[in-house]
């Protein structure tokens, strides 16, 4: 049986803005009021998929969701048409429309944890949307992304689906994004590592900006993925990784299978974080590719977006291959440090640099484009939809990204109740293509 990775992208969303939302995520913050170009963000991350598809890696992907929200309007008690509830809440509320306008959907890496079913004690693979309770845009989020993942992996024999953790901001979950499993081969038993930034209980008073995930959902998730003892690690997040930016561990660390490649500061004991990893994984050898601050300070890691890198196993390549944003080309220190990465021998050989600038305005790097699925032929055969890219995939969405998308979405566009029929227009659309059933609330 064979095993691999399936990685399943966001589509950047046709209301994708720059709107300063998410607070402790400092591109966010500098970009606000920059007007966004939705068209060529769903191209760029389009792009990427289709490199993914090129190396000769299975690529899925995820749709947008439906924004503005309306059904999150109409709880607030807006009323009427859907053109009416729109240009009300607009007029009363401008800052609540542009929160529930968001196509922060695109960043998958937050949309779920997955547990592979090899780690699993019902032998099945599991999936929690993450509740995403510590920014308010992303909070309206799980319940569409359980349906979608539901529609792609059907709850049955292979696939199990749980709700998303409770509690709110006590038990903040941002799914994969603070999520890494470590394995030999993708089908063999692994290792979850989950990263959390404060207890739920306690002020954290050595955080500046929101520690999003606790350390309850942290070991919700992993334990009502049944995780067996000994293969599940929980550990926090450097508290100075966050301060300076690192919203998500995604922005300081990332692994594939039997590498583990981090910012020096990006976890508090390293070491005995590197043991543990070791001890848990057994006769694997674990490669530790620890970055340290002198070669790459954590500013220029953070503002790159260095370690937001996917880094993948290519069929048929013997060494790793990191998929980097371009801006780490264009950075001194990352530059350099990738270069002499790939001359040194180690595990990580080949380096490919994409351009996701739409996204990396907002804080989301390739790798928070992305949730990852291991996955076996059998499980492939049997997912739901058509959510696997093909070359008539492919084409067919890019023409559907230049028929339906605008080229300019600025903040005074997301009042504009012809944005927001296109938008719905076109995700109606969008489930036909890739087969999803009625997914969105619009259609429900
Ligand atoms: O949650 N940005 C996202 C970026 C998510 C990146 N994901 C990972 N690191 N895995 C966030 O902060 C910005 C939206 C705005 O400001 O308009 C935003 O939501």
């Amino acid at each position: 049986m064979a095993w691999f990775e399936a990685n399943f992208d966001g589509l950047v969303g046709a209301t994708h803005n720059y709107a300063g939302l998410s607070y402790g995520n400092v591109a966010s913050a500098k970009n606000k009021g920059l007007i966004a170009n939705p068209r060529e963000g769903a191209l760029q991350g389009l792009a990427k998929m289709q490199h993914m598809r090129d190396l000769g890696m299975v690529q899925g992907i995820l749709p947008p969701h439906d924004r503005p929200h309306l059904s999150t309007l109409r709880a607030l008690g807006f009323s009427g048409s859907d053109a009416e509830i729109l240009t009300t809440a607009w007029m009363a509320n401008p800052a609540l429309v542009a929160n529930l306008s968001s196509s922060a959907t695109m960043w998958t890496a937050n949309a779920a944890t997955v547990t592979p079913s090899p780690d699993t004690t019902d032998g099945r693979t599991h999936f929690t949307p993450a509740n995403l309770s510590a920014m308010y845009h992303r909070s309206i989020e799980h319940e569409t992304t359980g349906r979608v993942l539901q529609a792609i992996f059907p709850e049955g024999d292979r696939f199990t689906h749980h709700a998303a953790i409770p509690g709110g901001h006590h038990m903040g979950d941002e799914g994969a994004a603070n999520h890494t499993r470590f394995c030999g081969e993708y089908g063999d038993e692994g290792v979850g590592l989950f990263v959390y930034g404060r207890g739920a209980f306690e002020k954290a008073d050595d955080l500046t900006f929101p520690g999003r995930q606790t350390m309850e959902s942290s070991h919700a998730v992993g334990t009502g993925h049944g995780l067996r003892p000994g293969r599940m690690l929980v550990v926090r997040q450097n508290p100075e990784a966050i301060n300076m930016g690192a919203f998500h561990n995604d922005v300081v660390a990332v692994g594939n299978r039997n590498v583990h490649f981090y910012h020096e500061k990006a976890f508090e004991n390293p070491a005995a974080l590197n043991a543990a990893l070791q001890k848990a994984v057994g006769d694997v050898e674990m490669h530790f590719v620890e970055v340290p601050d002198a070669a790459v300070p954590l500013k220029d890691a953070i503002s790159s977006y260095l370690f937001n890198s996917q880094l993948i196993s290519v069929p048929g390549r013997d060494g790793m291959t990191l998929i980097l944003p371009v801006e780490v080309a264009e950075t001194v220190s990352t530059k350099r440090y990738v270069d002499e990465l790939l001359a040194s021998g180690g595990p990580i050989t080949h380096a490919d640099y994409m351009d996701v600038r739409q996204s990396m305005r907002n804080g989301g790097g390739p790798a928070c484009l992305r949730l990852r699925v291991a996955m076996s032929d059998e499980d492939k055969a049997a997912l739901g939809a058509n959510c696997i890219l093909t070359d008539t995939l492919v084409a067919t969405l890019e023409d559907w990204v230049k028929k339906h998308y605008r080229d300019r979405v600025a903040r005074e566009d997301l009042g504009d109740v012809a944005l927001m029929e296109e938008n719905f227009r076109a995700l109606d659309e969008l489930t036909q293509i890739l087969q999803l059933g009625s997914v969105y609330d619009f259609q429900r």
